[in-house]
């Protein structure tokens, strides 16, 4: 389709004996901006050092240490955890029985479990759009799946979520998937990225630039590749390739994943991608390793940063495509390697919510879990990931999902955990990413600085049943659907009825559709023509707010 062209409980799995070996680029340092701690080097890179001296962050620590430590010791860590392509039926707390997530189970069990969490739109680009500048992506033309050398999304001079909780004395990182672009136009990777997540309120971040089924394929940190060789630059083509790179094209037998649709770019271990890059070659990730990689650098950031309040944004892989989990995980869930990344995923959840409890910050950490959009099964890799699905449903009881603008789209799992502040329990409050931006800032006593969110801090505390109740969902293509209390509408749409090569439902329809999801979930019985002055108040509705 034209957009997706661009486009702790005991676990059986034992924990890494070992994390340092199995790591990619070890030589990669942890930047914080807390004066009391060292770094941590090993092997400093001169990117490195540009980047501790403040060349590259450019004084990012200034707000913050203009607040004492006496004025923020009641303000809680806050850490998103975000998954990528995970559905509302992919966890055991939200239903699954083919699938067991212990870790996320508790995580959900000594927290809130929403049953009516949203992102807000149904591919990632958007959708992580929203939750960082707390605005619906609709109002950007550009927010859409972005290819890897887009220029970053995200205007520098706007107040993000994380550069309002730097004004409140956090320290900020990502680690894990960003996907929002980088630079000002044509970037030259083999220099410092002047203009990414560091530009729009973090401190600290090590990211995987777009998808991992995208080029670049290196780990960011702090704008510079990790690992790169200076001898072997690295340049990025998303147009054509460079003469005599091997592609899953031309090379089908050089591959060990075959491909259903798209893909067919740069093989890096042993896997086509999307876009061509050339050189590189030390710093190219490798799959098997990148959950280990981010839970790592994840957990070294809250650890270097234990005794000031941060806000940690760890964007998971998984389960996107490819899905290429551990050895540790292979085969473990039965359902194929999108089974076993959800399995990796979870481990990692666990592994960190451990480190958390380490450092003593259990009590004083507010945890987000969620996803940025729903589920996909086929999604360009012949991952088996359809065929061995069996009975389980990653869209729960919904319909749609990755893409759609039918309810699988959007409505992820949503948990929310502070152990000690908010009692454990499952709420049924209406309540979206684009919020946290407006809550967070009701919490640490901050302006509102997004837009289209709304503080729902009391619900997400389990104080009050309600959230907002009007919300705005799109398919990641600026198509907008309106969701009011217990209604959703869809206007009508032309095209077809479902992208066949994911073998989902887009939602389109020549007619308006009127949902009532309380008494139908699955969205089966269209009452458009039954309810006619509910559809016509909701039009008009969407059209005041569009
Ligand atoms: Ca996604």
């Amino acid at each position: 389709m034209d957009f997706r062209k661009e486009e702790l409980i005991q676990h059986p799995v034992s924990r890494i004996q070992n994390p340092e070996s199995s790591i990619q680029n070890p030589e990669s340092s942890l930047v914080t901006c807390h004066s009391t701690h060292p770094m941590k080097h090993t092997q400093p890179s001169p990117w490195t050092i540009l980047a501790a001296s403040g060349l590259v962050l450019q004084g990012g620590c200034a707000p913050k240490d203009q607040i004492s430590h006496e004025e923020n010791r009641d303000k809680p860590n806050i850490v998103v955890i975000l998954a990528d392509d995970l559905g509302f039926g992919d966890l055991s707390c939200y239903g699954a029985v083919r699938l067991h997530t212990p870790n996320i189970d508790r995580l959900a069990a000594g927290g809130l479990r929403f049953s009516n969490g949203y992102c807000t739109a149904a591919t990632s680009t958007p959708s992580r759009f929203s939750l960082l500048t707390g605005q619906y992506a609709w109002r950007n033309d550009r927010a859409r799946v972005l290819p890897g050398d887009a220029p970053l999304l995200i205007d520098p001079s706007v107040t993000t979520l994380p550069g309002m909780l730097q004004d409140a004395g956090y320290v900020t990182g990502i680690v894990g998937k960003w996907h929002l672009g980088l630079g000002t136009g044509t970037i030259d990777w083999n220099r410092p990225v002047q203009a990414g997540p560091n530009q729009v309120g973090f401190d600290y971040s090590y990211i995987m630039p777009a998808t991992n089924d995208r080029c670049p394929t290196v780990f960011i940190e702090n704008g510079i590749i990790v690992g790169l060789n200076p001898l072997d630059p690295i340049t990025v083509n998303y147009k054509e390739n460079f003469p005599g790179e091997p592609t899953g094209k031309d090379y089908p037998d050089r591959i060990r994943m075959g491909l259903t649709q798209g893909h067919a770019g740069t093989i890096v271990n042993g896997i086509s991608r999307i876009g061509f890059m050339k050189g590189g070659t030390r710093a190219r990730w490798t799959d098997e390793n990148m959950a280990d990689t981010f839970l790592l650098k994840a957990q070294e950031f809250i650890t270097a940063n234990s005794d000031r309040p941060f806000f940690l944004y760890y964007a998971l892989h998984e389960p996107h495509v490819p899905r290429v989990p551990n050895q540790r995980f292979v085969g473990r869930s039965g359902l194929g390697p999108r089974g076993d990344a959800i399995l990796e995923a979870d481990w990692a959840v666990g592994e960190f919510l451990e480190r958390l409890d380490e450092l003593g910050l259990i009590h004083s950490t507010l945890v987000i879990f969620t996803s940025d959009n729903g589920p996909v099964l086929d999604d360009g890799y012949a991952d088996q990931a359809m065929e061995l699905n069996g009975s389980h449903t990653p869209c729960g009881p919904m319909r749609g999902g990755k893409y759609s603008l039918f309810e699988a789209g959007t409505h992820v799992p949503f948990i929310v955990s502070w152990p000690g502040t908010i009692q454990p329990g499952i709420s049924d409050a209406l309540v979206c990413q684009v919020d946290l931006t407006a809550s967070f800032a009701a919490l640490v006593g901050q302006p509102n600085p997004g837009p289209d969110s709304e503080n729902v801090l009391e619900a997400l505390l389990g104080r009050s049943p309600a959230g907002r109740t009007c919300l705005i969902l799109e398919n990641g293509n600026g198509r907008t659907v309106l969701r009011e209390n217990e209604w959703i509408m869809i206007p009508p749409y032309p095209g077809r009825q479902l992208y066949e090569d994911v073998n989902i439902e887009t939602g389109f329809s020549v007619d308006y559709q009127l949902y009532n999801l309380i008494l139908d979930s699955g969205q089966k019985e269209n009452l458009a023509a039954h309810k006619t002055e509910k559809l016509n108040q909701m039009v008009e509705e969407l059209k005041r707010r569009r």
